[in-house]
C-alpha cells in the first residue's frame, strides 16, 4: 500500500492512519483490527506516549446497522400490545388515585421502558414450563405496573385485581405496589425496589446457578439471569460492586439491562454529563460486554450521510440536560440548538420537518435495536452482557409528564392528556369513557390476543411467576448430635467452635450433606472453619491455577471446581446475596439448599440490614450466624467490632427467628430444630445465632430442657431451698457463667437463693406473648389463654433480673409479661477495648453487678434494706460513682 505523502508532518500522520482504516474497511480484514490495535497501542506505549483513555467508545449504538438481525416478530401487532400495556399500566395508577388519593404509583419508569419489556417478552424471557427452566428476572421496582398490565393482556390477572393495585388488603386480593414475593408468593420471585439491592442479588444469584451446575445439583440448561434497572440506581454502591465478580467468573448467564432514561426522581441523573458513557467506562473497565443502544433507526440515514463526523461530534459535545431538553421541546428548537450549531448539520436535517425531528426515536423505543441488543446478549459467551438502552421519562405522557424533572412523581393525567395518550398510542377507547380510564384488553380471539399468548408458549409460559419445590429433606433427629448433647467434659471449647463441629457432621450426612452451603466473607480462620477448606474445598469455577503457599499445611486454601465453601472475600452484601441465593433455590431452582452464613455479627444485620430484611420479602430459609458475638465477649476490637445489639436488629424481622445460645447443646437443638420446621415442614423463616469466641466447658444437656430451648427460656439451674429471699436470674450467650457465679455469692453471702435460667430467644418469647395478649384483647369474654412465658414464670415467687452480652432493650422484650417487672443488665452504649473482666465491669454484667441488681431488684421491693445493698456495693468493691456506659 502507498501512504499519501502531501502536507505537514502532522497532517500526514493523520493521512495515513486514515488510509490504513479505510484499506483495511475495503479488504474487508476487519478481524485483524483488534491484533492491529492492539500492536499499535503497545508500541506507542512502549515508547512512552500518552494514549487515550480506551474504556469508552463514541456515543453511537454498539451494534452497527449493517450488522442488526432481522426482526422476528410482527411489529404491527406487537405495536399494538404494547401500546395497551402502556395505557393499562397508566390507567392503573391514575385510576387508583383518583379513587383513593394518596396511593402513589409511577408512570414514568414504565412509559420509558415499555420497549425494553416488550421485545423481552415478546422474543427473549423464558417461563418454566417444558425442558428449560424459567428465566430469572429482577424487574425494576418502578416498573411494576407495566409488568401488572402485561399479565391482564395475556389473561393472568383480571380487571379487579388491577383496580386493587396498591392495594394489599383489598377484598379479593390486591397487586403489590413492587415486586415482593412476600406479598404474592406465586407471581414476584425477587424484591428489587430497595434500589441497588436487585442488581447486587442478580450477579450472586447468576453466580449461585453455576455453583449448583458445578455441584451436580442442577444439570440440563441454564436460566439466563436478567435484571432491569434505572440509571440513577447505579448511583447505589451495590448495584456497582460487585461488577468483578460477574465478569471474573465469566457469568455469560447474567444480563443487566440499565434503562437509560437519563433522570432519577429529583432531575437528571448526569446532566452535565452522560450517563451512559460513564457507565460504559465502569462495565467495560470491570470486563462486561458493553451493548450501547442509543439511537432509533432513524438516526441510521443521517449517520450515514455524515461523513465529517459531524453529527458525532455534536452528540459528543451534549451534555445529558442537553438531551433532556431536547426530548421535550418542539422539533424547531432540536433543529436550531442541536443541529444548527454547524451549517452542515443544520443542512442535514433540511428534509425533515419539525415533527420529524421531535419523533426521532431514541435507541431503547426502537425494537429493532433493542431486539439486536438482547439477541447479541444471549449470544455472548464468557462476560456477562450490560446492555445501556437510552429512552425517555415519561414516554407518551405528553406536555405533563414526558421528560420533565417532576414525572418522577406524576400520578394524575387530566382528560386532555388521556385523550392525547390514547391517540398517540390508538388505544380502541371513546371520549365518552375516557375519563374513567378504563382498561383495555382486546377479547380472546383478537389478533392481539392470540399473537401474545402464542409468544409466551413458544417461550415455555408465563412470567413472571414464582414457583417452589414440595421436596421435604430428611433431617437427622436430635439423637444424631449426640456429642454436642453429652457436653465437653474437661475440655473448653467456645460455641463458634461447637458450631463448627455440628456443621463438619452436617456435611458428612448422606441425606443433607451435599445441600449445605457454607458461606464466609474472608472470616474461615477467624472462626476456626478453616479445617473445612481441605475437606470440601472452595468454589472456584477455574479450580486452582497456582500452587498455594501454604500446601503442606492441613489448613491449605484449597480452591476446587466442585468445591462446596463460597469464600465471598470481604464483601457481607455480596456474601448476604449468596446467602439468599441459597436460601431461595427452592424458590428458584427447585432444589432445596441449606445456607450457614458465618458473619462478624456486627457486619450482618447493622452493615446490610436491608439484604437481610429482602431475605424477609423473598421467604429466604437457612441460618445466619453472627460469630465473635457480644459487647464484652470479643475484647479487645473495641467500638467498631463489638455487637451488643444485632438481637435488637434481627427482632426488626418478622420472619427471623432470633437465639443467643450459651451452651454447645443449645447450640445442637436450635439448629435441629430449624432444620425440622424448614427443610422437614417446609416453613418459610429463617434463623439468626450468635455465636461466640470465649472458651468454657460445656455442661451435658439437662433432661427435658428442649422445648425450653427453642421457645426461648428454661430453668438451668435451680438455687438452694430454705431461703427467705428468692430471685431469678435470666442469663444468655456466655454471660449465663456469671449469672451462676452470682447465685453462688447470692446464696453465701446474702441469703438469697436465685435460680438460673438459660434465655436462648426473647423474641420468641414475645412473639408467643404478644399474640395470646393480643387474642384476649379481641375476646374479652372468653377464658384468656396464656404464653409460653406467663406460664412459665408465673408460678416462681421472688424478683426477676436479666443479664446478657446485648443491650438492655433485648430482655426488656418480655418485661410486661415478668411478675413484678424486670431488672434488666445488658451492655448499652459504644464498645471498648479491653480485657473481658475490665469490660463486664465497665458495662455493669460481671458477676458483682449482677450480685448488686438482685440485691436492688429485692430492696425495690422492700425485701432487702437499701443500705444492704449499699453495704454489698463497697463489699464487692464496685465503684458507684463510675461513668455511665450508655453515654460516657
Ligand atoms: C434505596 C432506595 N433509595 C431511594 C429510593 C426512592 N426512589 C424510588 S425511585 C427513585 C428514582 C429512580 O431513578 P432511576 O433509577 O433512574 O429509575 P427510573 O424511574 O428513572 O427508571 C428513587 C430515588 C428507593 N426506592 N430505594
Ligand atoms: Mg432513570
Amino acid at each position: 500500500m502507498t501512504v499519501p505523502q502531501d502536507g505537514d508532518s502532522k497532517d500526514r500522520g493523520i493521512d495515513s492512519l486514515e488510509f490504513v482504516i479505510e484499506t483495511v474497511l475495503r479488504n474487508r480484514e476487519t478481524s485483524q483490527v483488534p491484533l492491529l490495535l492492539e500492536r499499535l497501542v503497545t508500541r506507542l506505549r512502549e515508547s512512552g506516549v500518552p494514549m487515550p483513555n480506551t474504556v469508552s467508545t463514541p456515543y453511537i449504538n454498539t451494534i452497527p446497522p449493517d450488522k442488526e438481525p432481522s426482526y422476528p416478530g410482527n411489529r404491527e401487532i406487537e405495536r399494538r400490545i404494547k401500546s395497551y400495556t402502556r395505557w393499562n399500566a397508566m390507567a392503573m395508577v391514575v385510576a387508583a388515585n383518583r379513587l383513593h388519593s394518596g396511593l402513589g404509583g409511577h408512570i414514568s419508569t414504565f412509559a420509558s421502558a415499555a420497549t425494553l419489556y416488550d421485545v423481552a417478552f415478546n422474543h427473549f424471557l423464558h417461563g418454566g414450563e417444558g425442558e428449560r427452566p424459567a428465566d430469572l428476572v429482577y424487574f425494576q421496582g418502578h416498573a411494576v405496573p407495566g409488568i401488572y398490565a402485561r399479565a391482564f393482556l395475556e389473561g393472568r390477572l383480571d380487571a379487579a385485581r388491577l383496580h386493587n393495585f396498591r392495594q394489599d388488603l383489598a377484598v379479593g386480593g390486591g397487586l403489590s405496589s413492587y415486586p415482593h414475593p412476600y406479598l404474592m408468593p406465586d407471581f414476584w420471585q425477587f424484591p428489587t425496589v430497595s434500589m441497588g439491592l436487585g442488581p447486587i442479588m442478580s450477579i450472586y444469584q447468576a453466580r449461585f446457578s453455576r455453583y449448583l451446575r458445578a455441584r451436580g445439583l442442577k444439570t440440563g440448561s441454564e436460566p439466563k439471569v436478567w435484571a432491569f434497572l434505572g440509571d440513577g440506581e447505579t448511583d447505589e454502591p451495590e448495584t456497582l460492586g460487585a461488577l468483578t465478580v460477574a465478569s471474573r467468573e465469566q457469568l455469560d448467564n447474567l444480563i443487566w439491562v440499565v434503562n437509560c432514561n437519563l433522570q432519577r426522581l429529583d432531575g437528571p441523573v448526569r446532566g452535565n454529563g452522560k450517563i451512559i458513557q460513564e457507565l460504559e467506562m465502569l462495565f467495560r473497565g470491570a470486563g462486561w460486554n458493553v451493548i450501547k443502544v442509543i439511537w432509533g433507526s432513524d438516526w441510521d440515514p443521517l449517520f450515514a450521510a455524515d461523513k465529517k463526523g459531524l453529527l458525532l461530534k455534536r452528540m459528543e459535545e451534549a451534555v445529558d440536560g442537553d438531551f433532556q431538553k431536547y426530548s421535550v421541546a418542539p422539533g424547531s428548537y432540536t433543529r436550531k440548538h442541536f443541529f444548527g450549531k454547524y451549517p452542515e448539520l443544520f443542512e442535514m436535517v433540511n428534509h425533515l420537518t419539525d415533527a420529524q425531528i421531535s419523533k426521532m426515536l431514541r435507541g431503547g423505543h426502537d425494537p429493532r435495536k433493542v431486539y439486536a441488543a438482547y439477541k447479541a446478549a444471549i449470544e455472548n459467551t464468557g462476560s456477562p452482557t450490560v446492555i445501556l438502552a437510552k429512552t425517555i421519562k415519561g414516554y407518551g405522557l405528553g406536555e405533563g409528564g414526558e421528560g420533565r424533572n417532576v414525572t418522577h412523581q406524576q400520578k394524575k393525567l387530566n382528560e386532555k392528556e388521556l385523550r392525547e395518550f390514547r391517540s398517540r398510542f390508538g388505544v380502541p377507547i371513546s371520549d365518552e369513557e375516557i375519563a374513567e380510564t378504563p382498561f383495555y384488553r382486546p377479547s380472546p380471539d383478537s389478533e392481539e390476543a392470540q399473537y401474545l399468548l402464542a409468544r409466551r408458549k413458544e417461550l415455555g409460559g408465563a412470567l413472571p411467576a414464582r414457583i417452589t419445590t414440595t421436596e421435604r429433606l430428611a433431617v437427622p433427629p436430635l439423637s444424631a448430635f449426640g456429642e454436642f448433647l453429652r457436653g465437653s467434659e474437661r475440655f473448653e471449647v467456645s460455641t463458634t467452635m461447637a458450631f463448627v463441629r455440628l456443621v463438619s457432621m452436617l456435611l458428612r450426612n448422606k441425606e443433607i450433606g451435599k445441600r449445605i452451603v457454607p458461606i464466609i466473607p474472608d472470616e474461615a480462620r477467624t472462626f476456626g472453619m478453616d479445617p473445612l477448606f481441605r475437606e470440601i474445598g472452595i468454589y472456584s469455577p477455574k479450580g486452582q491455577l497456582y500452587e498455594p503457599v501454604d500446601k503442606e499445611s492441613l489448613l491449605y486454601y484449597n480452591e476446587t471446581k466442585e468445591g462446596q465453601i463460597l469464600e465471598e472475600g470481604i464483601t457481607e452484601a455480596g456474601a448476604m446475596s449468596s446467602w439468599i441465593a441459597a436460601a431461595t433455590s427452592y424458590a428458584t431452582h427447585h432444589v432445596t439448599m441449606i445456607p450457614f452464613y458465618v458473619y462478624y455479627s456486627m457486619f450482618g444485620f447493622q452493615r446490610t440490614g436491608d439484604l437481610m430484611w429482602a431475605a424477609g420479602d423473598i421467604r429466604a430459609k437457612g441460618f445466619l450466624l453472627g460469630g465473635t458475638a457480644g459487647r464484652t465477649t470479643l475484647n479487645g476490637e473495641g467500638l467498631q467490632h463489638e455487637d451488643g445489639h444485632s438481637h435488637l436488629l434481627a427482632s426488626t424481622i418478622p420472619t427471623v427467628l432470633g437465639y443467643d445460645p450459651a451452651w454447645a447443646y443449645e447450640v445442637a437443638v436450635i439448629i435441629q430444630d430449624g432444620l425440622r420446621r424448614m427443610y422437614g415442614e417446609g416453613e418459610e423463616l429463617f434463623y439468626y445465632l450468635t455465636l461466640y469466641n470465649e472458651n468454657y466447658a460445656m455442661p451435658p444437656m439437662p433432661k427435658g430442657v428442649e422445648e425450653g430451648i427453642v421457645k426461648g427460656l428454661y430453668k438451668f439451674s435451680e438455687g438452694p431451698s430454705g431461703m427467705k429471699l428468692k430471685a431469678h436470674i435470666l442469663g444468655s450467650g456466655p454471660i449465663l457463667r456469671f449469672a451462676l457465679a452470682a447465685q453462688k455469692i447470692l446464696a453465701e453471702r446474702f441469703t438469697v437463693s436465685a435460680d438460673v435460667w438459660s434465655a436462648t430467644s426473647y423474641k420468641t418469647l414475645r412473639a408467643d406473648a404478644v399474640q395470646k395478649r393480643r387474642w384476649n384483647m379481641l375476646h374479652p369474654t372468653q377464658a384468656p389463654q396464656s404464653s409460653y412465658v406467663e406460664q412459665l414464670l408465673a408460678k416462681e415467687q421472688g424478683v426477676f433480673v436479666a443479664v446478657s452480652d446485648y443491650v438492655k432493650l433485648v430482655p426488656e422484650q418480655i418485661a410486661p409479661w415478668v411478675p413484678g417487672g424486670l431488672m434488666a443488665l445488658g451492655t448499652d452504649g459504644f464498645g471498648r477495648s479491653g480485657t473481658r473482666p475490665q469490660l463486664r465491669r465497665f458495662f455493669e454484667i460481671d458477676t458483682e453487678s449482677i450480685v448488686i441488681g438482685t440485691l436492688y431488684a429485692l430492696a425495690e421491693k422492700g425485701q432487702v434494706k437499701r443500705q444492704a445493698v449499699e453495704q454489698a456495693i463497697k463489699e464487692l468493691g464496685v465503684d458507684p460513682e463510675k461513668p455511665f456506659p450508655e453515654i460516657h
